[in-house]
């Protein structure tokens, strides 16, 4: 393995299981010596792009609104641009940056491609979409928010009450649900890292 930074952008619907390939990618990494980063939705939604209601206990209520993110579009929208930006720098000082969100909209992803490549170069953003079906990530439901959206308590659920826009043309395309593991999964990212000199 080389020491190129890039970000390796894993997509899927909540429950598909990209946090835990991504997660296993960044140990398989690790092991090969390769400095990496992983974001996902504990370290940022809970930070950088924290929801109204995690500010307001700290800042004012029009704060709040302005800075916290929720889950509508523009929210979205704002949520990737910021991971995205953040991603980008991390590539530029040559880490491995694996990035586990659902980022349902193919234009906020091919926003994310471009500022990645003007920071580095072609190439350096690589989509992994995480194709689980979603009667499959809707039985696993672990934080029980599935049911939550079919019940109506939560707006805006992407799959059930809100979009998820198939990747066209990703750099990898992983079958998930039953099949293969995550393990395995994460093998054929790290093998085609590995094919592009990485
Ligand atoms: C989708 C939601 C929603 C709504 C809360 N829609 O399985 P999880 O719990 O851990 O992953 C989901 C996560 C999605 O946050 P992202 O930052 O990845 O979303 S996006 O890229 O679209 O900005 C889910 C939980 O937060 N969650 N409400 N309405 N997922």
């Amino acid at each position: 393995l080389g020491q190129r930074g890039v970000v390796v952008w894993f997509t899927g619907l909540s429950g598909c299981g990209k946090s835990t390939v991504a997660n296993e990618l960044d140990c398989q990494l690790s092991r090969l010596g390769r400095s990496t980063m992983l974001l996902d939705g504990d370290n940022i939604r809970h930070g950088l792009c924290a929801p109204p209601d995690r500010l307001r206990t700290e800042h004012s209520e029009a704060f709040a609104a302005r800075f916290g993110l929720g889950f509508g579009s523009m929210d979205r929208e704002e949520n990737i641009r910021r991971i995205g930006s953040v991603a980008a720098l991390m590539a530029s000082a040559g880490l491995i940056t694996l990035t586990a969100f659902v980022s349902p909209y193919r234009k906020d992803r091919d926003h994310v491609r471009q500022i990645v490549e003007a920071a580095g170069r072609e190439g350096d953003f690589i989509e992994v979409f995480v194709d689980t079906p979603l009667a499959i990530c809707e039985s696993r439901d672990p934080k029980g928010l599935y049911k939550k959206a079919r019940a109506g308590e939560i707006k805006h659920f992407t799959g059930i009450s809100d979009p998820y826009e198939l990747p066209e043309n990703p750099e990898i395309h992983l079958p998930g649900g039953e099949g293969m593991s995550a393990a395995e999964q994460a093998s054929v990212v790290l093998r085609w890292l590995i094919a592009r000199n990485v």
